[in-house]
C-alpha cells in the first residue's frame, strides 16, 4: 500500500486509498500515540510477578461449595457447621480457634467475674503449702458455671466448646475466669494430675480450653516450653517464658490435650502464662475431664 500526497484544490491531502484532511490525520496520530503508550505500559507489567492476596479460607472448605446435611441421629444436628481452627502443634495437641467468642460475650464474662475475684489457688502436692508455692500462680480468679449465669452467654460458649471438642458438656468443670495484672504469671505446670505426685485420681483432666477475654498490650502469652519435646530436663526453670507462645487476643480460643488417647499424660502439655508486661490479661479456662463432673 502506498501513501501519497496529492495537491487537491490547494490543500494537501493524504491519499491511502481514501482522502484524509489534516485535522483527521492529527487526531489519528494522537490515538495511535495513546494506543502505543498504553500497550507499552501493559507489556512492561508482564514481567512483574503478581502478588495474589492469599485468602485465609479454611483449607477443606471450597468456595461456593454447598454441603447437604445428612439425616441425623436423635442426638445429632440438622445443619452443617464450621468452627475454623488451626493446628498449632501435635506435641502437645494444641488448636487455635480464631474469633471463637464475640466482643460482647467477652465483655460480659469479664463483668460477671470482676466483683468476685480472689487470689488464684493451686492443687497442692505432698509437702507443698500455700506459703511455699507463693509466686507460682499470681493471678486472681473466680469460678462460675453456665447454670449460674443468667445471661445465657456461658451456656452458648460451653455448648460451642463441646461441639469443637466433641466431649460432652457434662465433662467440663465450671469456668475459671482469671485476671492477670502487670507482673502476674502462672509458672509452667500440668493441668492433669500425675497420680505419682497427687495420689490416685478418680477423674482426670483430658483437655483445657482457654478463651481469651481481652487483648494484652505486651506479655501474658500462654506458653508451651516443651513443645515438640524441647528442652526437657530435670532442672528445668518453670518460670521461663519460652517455647511455643500464644498471644492472647480477645475472643480467640486455645484447646490443648493433656492426655494421650491411651490416657497417659503428654509431657509436652506443660504450659503456663508468661508475665503480663503491659496491660491486663483476662482469660476463661475450662478444664475437661474423662469422667462426668458432678459439680
Ligand atoms: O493463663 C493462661 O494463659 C494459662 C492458664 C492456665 O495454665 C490454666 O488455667 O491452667
Amino acid at each position: 500500500m502506498k501513501l501519497r500526497v496529492n495537491k487537491v484544490g490547494g490543500n494537501s491531502r493524504w491519499r491511502w486509498g481514501w482522502k484524509l484532511g489534516l485535522p483527521a490525520v492529527f487526531v489519528l496520530c494522537f490515538f495511535l500515540f495513546l494506543a502505543g503508550f498504553f500497550a507499552s505500559i501493559l507489556l512492561s507489567q508482564e514481567d512483574v510477578p503478581m502478588v495474589q492476596p492469599t485468602p485465609r479460607l479454611p483449607e477443606s472448605v471450597g468456595v461456593g461449595v454447598e454441603f447437604d446435611p445428612l439425616p441425623h441421629g436423635e442426638t445429632g444436628e440438622s445443619f452443617i457447621t464450621s468452627i475454623p481452627f488451626q493446628i498449632l502443634s501435635w506435641k502437645p495437641r494444641a488448636l487455635y480457634f480464631p474469633h471463637f467468642a464475640t466482643v460482647e460475650q467477652c465483655q460480659s464474662m469479664i463483668k460477671m467475674a470482676k466483683a468476685q475475684l480472689a487470689p488464684s489457688t493451686l492443687a497442692l502436692r505432698e509437702g507443698e503449702t500455700a506459703e511455699n508455692t507463693k509466686g507460682i500462680r499470681t493471678s486472681s480468679g473466680m469460678f462460675i458455671s453456665a447454670s449460674e449465669d443468667k445471661t445465657g452467654i456461658l451456656d452458648l460458649i460451653e455448648e460451642k466448646i463441646a461441639r469443637a471438642t466433641m466431649i460432652p458438656r457434662s465433662h467440663g468443670e465450671a469456668f475459671n475466669i482469671l485476671r492477670y495484672e502487670i507482673g502476674q504469671r502462672y509458672n509452667s505446670h500440668y493441668d492433669a494430675f500425675n497420680p505419682a505426685e497427687y495420689g490416685p485420681q478418680k477423674s482426670q483432666r483430658i483437655a483445657s480450653f482457654l478463651l481469651y477475654l481481652s487483648d494484652v498490650e505486651e506479655g501474658g502469652e500462654t506458653m508451651f516450653p516443651f513443645e515438640n519435646g524441647l528442652p526437657m530436663d530435670l532442672n528445668y526453670d518453670y518460670q521461663k517464658c519460652v517455647g511455643l507462645k500464644m498471644k492472647p487476643r480477645r475472643g480467640d480460643g486455645l484447646l490443648f490435650y493433656s492426655l494421650f488417647p491411651n490416657g497417659t499424660i503428654d509431657v509436652t502439655s506443660l504450659h503456663g502464662s508468661c508475665p503480663v508486661i503491659a496491660g491486663q490479661k483476662w482469660v476463661a479456662t475450662k478444664w475437661i475431664r474423662n469422667q462426668v463432673q458432678n459439680d
